[in-house]
Parts: C-alpha cells; sequence; structure tokens
C-alpha cells in the first residue's frame, strides 16, 4: 500500500506513470526523503521539507532552482553531463517547484541520479579525497553566481556567535530540566568561547571573503558512481548561502575525518583521523588552491575545529530544547553527539600542529 500523502504529492508533480515502489532514505537528519519508483522508467527524489527547519519554501526552491540552473550552464560550457552532475528539480501543477499539500506540507522532487550512492563513511581514503574534489569543484562552479540574489535559508547558519548565545539560552530556561546532565559539556563550551567569533573577526576585518557555499558538506551529502566510486556531484543544497569556504571544507572533515560515526557513544573510538584528512586536504585543495587567499588556507585546520564545536553546540541546545531539531531515535541521541563532536574537539586540538602541517604541505604542492 502507497502512502497516501506520498501519492497524492507525486502526482501533483504530474510525470505519469503509478508509483510501484517507495524507500524511505532516513540518513538525512532534516527533511523527510523518498525514492520513488514508478512502472516507468524515470526514478524520482521525493521530499517533504521540514518547514520547522526551513520556513519559507518558495525562497528556499528559488535558491535552488537558480543555483542548479546555473550549475546546469557551466556543465554544459564544460562538456559534461548535467542529467548526472547536478540535480534537476520539476515544477509542480502550480508551475512552482514545490507543492503545498492540503495540511501545508511543503514537498518538492527531482529526478533520481541512477547508478549512484553516498556513504556515511568513507570506506577507503579515495572516497574521502574524492569527496573533497567534489565539493571543491562545486564551490568553483558557483564562483561568480551572483551572491546577492540569494535568501537566508536559515538565519545564521554559521554564525557560531549566535549559536553559542543559543546555547546560553537553553540553558537558562532549561524547559526539559536536562541541564544538570551536561554541565560538562556546557562548561567545555563556555571555556572556548574565543573560538566562535575567530573566523566572524576575520569577516569584519575584510580577511575572509564570502562566497556562494554550501554549508552542510557531510560526506553523504555527494554523491559518488556506482562503479568508478567517484564524485558525481552534491546534494542537499538547502543551505547554500554566501559562507566562508572554511565552513565546507570545515564541516567535511567533522563529519567523515571522525574515527567513528557523529552519533558513536564509546568515546574512545572517536578522534580525527590524519590519514583521512590529509587526503581530503589533497582533493579539495587540488580544485581550490589557485582560487583561496592565504588567510583561507591559513585558517582551513581551524575550521575543522569550529564546525565540530559548532555542531556540538547546536546537538547540545538541541538536547535542553526537548529534541525539536534534529531527528532522534531515543533520548540520549543528541547529547551522545554533542559528546561525541566536543571528544572531536579536543581530540582535534591536540593534532593542531600535524594539521597545519598537512595543510601547509598541500598548499605548497597546488597553489603554484
Ligand atoms: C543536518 O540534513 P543533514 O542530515 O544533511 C544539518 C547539518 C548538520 C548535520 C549533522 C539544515 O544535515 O547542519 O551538520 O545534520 N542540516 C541542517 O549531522 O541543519
Ligand atoms: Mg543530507
Amino acid at each position: 500500500m502507497i502512502n497516501q500523502e506520498i501519492k497524492t504529492a507525486f502526482e501533483a508533480f504530474e510525470r505519469g506513470g503509478s508509483i510501484v515502489r517507495v524507500e524511505q532514505f532516513t540518513a538525512g537528519l532534516i527533511n523527510a526523503t523518498y525514492l520513488i519508483e514508478t512502472d516507468k522508467e524515470e526514478k524520482y527524489i521525493l521530499q517533504k521539507i521540514n518547514t520547522f527547519v526551513f520556513k519559507n519554501p518558495a525562497e528556499l526552491m528559488f535558491n535552488i532552482v537558480g543555483v542548479t540552473k546555473h550549475i546546469t550552464e557551466k556543465i554544459k560550457e564544460n562538456g559534461g553531463d548535467y542529467k548526472r552532475e547536478n540535480l534537476n528539480f520539476l515544477p509542480c501543477n502550480t508551475g512552482e517547484y514545490y507543492y503545498r499539500d492540503e495540511n501545508d506540507g511543503a514537498w518538492r522532487m527531482y529526478i533520481y541520479v541512477d547508478e549512484a550512492l553516498t556513504y556515511n563513511k568513507p570506506k577507503n581514503n579515495d572516497i574521502f579525497r574524492s569527496a573533497g574534489k567534489t565539493f571543491g569543484r562545486f564551490m568553483k562552479l558557483l564562483d561568480g553566481y551572483p551572491a546577492e540574489t540569494l535568501h537566508e535559508t536559515i538565519k545564521n547558519f554559521h554564525y557560531t556567535p549566535a549559536r553559542y548565545e543559543n546555547l546560553l539560552k537553553a540553558v537558562e530556561s532549561d524547559i526539559k530540566g536536562r541541564k544538570a546532565m551536561c554541565e560538562e559539556e556546557i562548561k567545555f563550551v563556555t571555556d572556548r568561547k574565543a573560538y566562535t567569533h575567530k573566523l566572524t573577526d576575520l569577516i569584519a576585518e575584510g580577511i575572509l571573503p564570502l562566497r556562494v557555499t554550501h554549508n552542510d558538506t557531510k560526506l553523504n551529502n555527494v554523491l559518488f558512481d556506482i562503479k568508478t566510486d567517484k564524485g558525481i556531484c552534491v546534494i542537499d543544497l538547502d543551505t547554500i548561502m554566501p559562507g566562508l569556504s572554511l565552513y565546507d571544507f570545515g564541516d567535511s572533515i567533522r563529519s567523515g575525518g571522525n574515527k567513528a560515526a557523529e552519533d558513536e557513544a564509546d568515546l574512545s573510538k572517536v578522534g580525527i583521523d590524519l590519514e583521512l584528512f590529509d587526503v581530503y586536504v589533497d582533493g579539495f585543495l587540488s580544485e581550490t588552491a589557485k582560487s583561496l587567499c592565504d588567510a583561507e588556507i591559513e585558517n582551513l585546520a581551524f575550521g575543522a575545529k569550529l564546525m565540530t564545536f559548532e555542531c556540538g553546540i547546536r546537538f547540545l541546545t538541541d538536547y535542553l530544547e526537548g529534541d525539536v531539531y534534529f531527528r532522534t531515535t531515543h533520548a540520549e541521541h543528541n547529547i551522545v553527539r554533542a559528546r561525541n563532536q566536543f571528544r572531536l574537539v579536543a581530540d582535534m586540538e591536540a593534532h593542531m600542529d600535524e594539521m597545519n602541517a598537512i595543510v601547509m604541505k598541500y598548499k605548497e604542492k597546488y597553489k603554484n
């Protein structure tokens, strides 16, 4: 039996065919994602947009459609295959790129990229190097995109000082009575307040440039070719906004450079894998070194630490607020994730010199 809500949403996109199979993908923590197979050849990804997180689907889809059309043009110029190397969103029966259902839910659909897969953890070094190249290429494709036309889909998304203030507010109100369980984690954060404004200060001083960035560069937001294991394209485009190259680099290391999954509870398994860090820097800088300024390259390792720290703050805040933001499967999920991220931050602190040395090695290799 096909769920009626999904069927109605799918039909609003008027692609014809009847659904024969629906599979839910649960790796993403925000939207609900379904693979739709019909009695015709084409397959689709149908997503119910999380409107608690993304309050304005019209603005969200305006960004995404603008950006993907731009990427298609670039791919055509380079003689590539835009049907495979980019996401192709579809309009629904109102002409909009999202469909509003009768309960005010918002849905969007794009053509499924077949013969591709995602990884939650890099299965080898080549996968992670290729992820670095793919995100680097993505940033290059968006170089010159008119950033001022983009809506801010989540306000202050990587503005770490605001994430810090939100945590303090959640601690203060302690609406779920969970504060007593996380005193140590709260102290971990307040001890490192200085991290929160380092990059935003450099933006304000004009030292770090804003670019159009992806902002959610988890490893599982890259599609890999099933045969070659090479990165094909980047998915999960909701948070494309003006941002720092360091955010994109940093969040990839946070998610894929961890020796363990982000929700591993056994903290002895958590840490920065320097070999994976090395290959990601290699892939990323091979595409971007010539366009990045020195201040960006010099702060890459710090960016990895900051993105991990910020994500830990967000998990901790959500735990204190009663798990209203991230998808969780058990009551401790967010605090486990927060502890994991803070352990990773501590491990990066212990290895910062080695991380910086790796960055400098590839700067030498690719910058000149
Ligand atoms: C969310 O949607 P997904 O799972 O790719 C989140 C990221 C976090 C990540 C942590 C819009 O990403 O910012 O880093 O979870 N996306 C949003 O796993 O908040
Ligand atoms: Mg995702």
